[in-house]
């Protein structure tokens, strides 16, 4: 799949969100839903996904939701930091397969860091 192709109804985080696929969630209420990432990089390793758009990533996502998930992904990075107490945290996203995304459903990724633990799988 391209940057270009149109939204799949039938992504993996799209069947996530309808409870057609099994997840750990972490949170959830209209605007997101967050989920433990099924090959973490690090202990905690946390996904955030709108609900309201179909989305592919951050170039498709109409401005109007933008503000409201961002939020979100802000009030779950703070959980992840309240209950893990790294010392620090990757919050990453990628746009089409040459920037590394696989799934096509807007998600940001939130990897917490700690100083002796370099990341891996
Ligand atoms: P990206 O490369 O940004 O598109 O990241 C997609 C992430 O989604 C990757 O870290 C692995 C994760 N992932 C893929 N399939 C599943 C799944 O079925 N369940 C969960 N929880 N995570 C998944």
């Amino acid at each position: 799949m391209t940057l270009h192709d149109s939204y799949d109804p039938n992504n993996i985080f799209a069947k996530i969100i309808k409870g057609e696929m099994p997840s750990i969630k972490v949170y959830e209420d209209e605007v997101a839903l967050a989920f433990m990432d099924v090959f973490p990089q690090s202990e905690g390793h946390t996904l955030v996904i709108p609900k309201l758009v179909q989305a592919r990533n951050l170039l498709d996502m109409p401005s109007d939701y933008l503000g409201q998930y961002m939020l979100k992904v802000q009030k779950v990075t703070r959980a992840v930091e309240k209950a893990l107490t790294p010392d620090g945290l990757m919050v990453s996203q990628f746009n089409g397969a040459p920037a590394g995304q696989t799934v096509y459903h807007l998600h940001f990724h939130i990897i917490p860091r700690w100083e002796d633990k370099p990341l891996g799988r």
